[in-house]
């Protein structure tokens, strides 16, 4: 007996393969998760024909076209390639006839045409319109789209008298011929205004480029690891009055000492008595290297993003050489300079993200470091003296994250407080600095 799909197979409409689409952001392939059709199935346009995943997102691909499904060219759980066939569409001769004189209405040229209908076999996932707050597709047939393209017309800015926003081609042909009276003008689309101030009614789709890049790909790394989180507060009152005392004199020096300096060499001090903290861990976990040089990493805010390039041996270095070394990486990151150098090799970090402002934070350990330290705002606080008296104190807090498949929380515990005894007391670490 023949059977649907044999019947789809001897007859003599044609067959379209239909593509997976580039998707953008560098993406290659896409996981198919669970198909809405089978072989020997007939199909509308736009109705659903699977779901795919990237490492971004979840998308529905509906068809472009009625027919029949003859061939799914992937199964559950396969991984399908941009620009690869998923699915084989058989075309009733009318229902093509009829795309193709829509299409070569507007096109003499038919190599044109069928380049352009090729195209529109894929999808744009990205082509999105605001309406009354909900972010909806661009919907609308591949003719149409071929219309608005030819008079490059953005789609984007109308939602279509059509269910659910469908841009119909009456709809383009009225707006075009000046008629609209079934298209919402892109004024009357709620809109939303962007940070520059600029009203936009549509989302906006940038590359994660630079170190927007970075950060992404080092933070899901970062996200194999059991962190630990331990916070301390420290009491800034001797540094603060260090830092006034030699602040002209290194301004004369042309160095810009800010606390970053004392607490980078306090950190490296304290490494020096847990040099686990410094330490790495290979991938099967069998090896821990101890490293010798302390090339501490410091979180910089840039207009790019965050990046975070190191100071190389700090254990050799006096404060003052760390505020110079920390002054020239400030000025190459604000400027997109740095260096592979500069941003390879770290052994530990820290991000003084009170600077900005916040009393503690929960950082992201830097693979294949083991520790990073936050350094909320210095704040005047109330505190008590041994007699009960309210009196002010300037205090900062210490958020530190410790990759736990390697630090223990006593060995944590043990290093902030070492780092909290040369902060709260500088001249031990004036004494003990080479
Ligand atoms: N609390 C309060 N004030 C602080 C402070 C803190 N924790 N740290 C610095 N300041 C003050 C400084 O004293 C200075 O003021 P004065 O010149 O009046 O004394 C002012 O803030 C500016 O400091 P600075 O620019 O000299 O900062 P710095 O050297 O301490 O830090 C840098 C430089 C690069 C670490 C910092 O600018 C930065 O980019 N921090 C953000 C890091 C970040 O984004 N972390 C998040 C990572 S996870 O996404």
């Amino acid at each position: 007996m023949q059977t649907r799909l044999d019947q789809i197979r001897h007859n003599s409409n044609k067959i379209e393969p239909f593509k997976l689409t580039d998707i953008g952001e560098g993406i290659a392939e896409v996981e198919v998760i669970q198909w809405f059709v089978k072989e020997g199935d007939s199909i509308d346009e736009f109705d659903q024909i699977c779901e795919v995943q990237s490492d971004k997102a979840t998308v529905e691909i509906k068809s472009p076209k009625k027919g029949n499904v003859t061939k799914l060219y992937y199964k559950v759980g396969d991984m399908a390639k941009v620009g690869s066939s998923l699915i084989d569409l058989e075309i009733s001769e009318s229902n093509e006839s009829e795309f193709n004189h829509k299409s070569s209405d507007l096109n003499p040229s038919s190599s044109k045409v069928s380049s352009s209908v090729q195209l529109e076999n894929n999808f744009n996932f990205q082509n999105q319109i605001l309406v009354n707050g909900k972010f909806l597709k661009v919907l609308a047939t591949p003719s149409v789209r071929y219309i608005a393209r030819k008079n490059n017309f953005d789609l984007s800015k109308i939602v279509g008298s059509g269910k659910d926003g469908r841009i119909t081609k009456a709809d383009l042909l009225n707006l075009l011929d000046q008629k609209s009276p079934s298209v919402i003008n892109p004024e009357k689309i709620e809109n939303v205004r962007s940070s520059n101030g600029k009203v936009e009614t549509v989302d906006r789709v940038e590359k994660i480029k630079g170190y927007n890049r970075s950060m992404a790909k080092k933070m899901v790394e970062s996200l194999s690891v059991p962190h630990f989180g331990y916070c301390d507060e420290i009491n800034m009152n001797s540094l603060i009055k260090l830092r006034n005392d030699t602040k002209t004199y290194a301004k004369d020096k042309n160095i810009k000492l800010s606390f970053m300096p004392f607490i980078i060499k306090a950190c490296s001090l304290s490494l020096k008595k847990y040099p686990i903290i410094n330490s790495s861990i290979n991938h099967d976990l069998t090896e821990i290297t101890y490293h010798v040089n302390h090339n501490i990493g410091i979180a910089i805010d840039t207009p790019t993003g965050l990046v975070v390039p190191n100071i190389k041996n700090v254990q050799n270095l006096t404060i003052f050489e760390i505020a110079s070394e920390l002054i020239k990486i400030i000025s190459l990151a604000q400027s997109n300079k740095l260096s592979h150098q500069d941003l390879t090799g770290g052994t530990f970090s820290l991000s003084n993200i009170g600077v900005i402002g916040g009393t503690y934070a929960k950082p992201v350990v830097i693979v294949p470091e083991v520790c990073i330290g936050a350094i909320g705002k210095i704040q005047k606080l109330p505190r008590y003296d041994e007699k009960g008296n309210v009196y002010p104190e300037n205090i900062v807090q210490f958020s530190w994250s410790a990759d736990h498949r390697v630090i223990d929380g006593a060995t944590m515990a043990n290093f902030s407080n070492l780092v909290k005894l040369y902060l709260e007391n500088p001249g031990i670490m004036v004494i003990e600095t080479k």
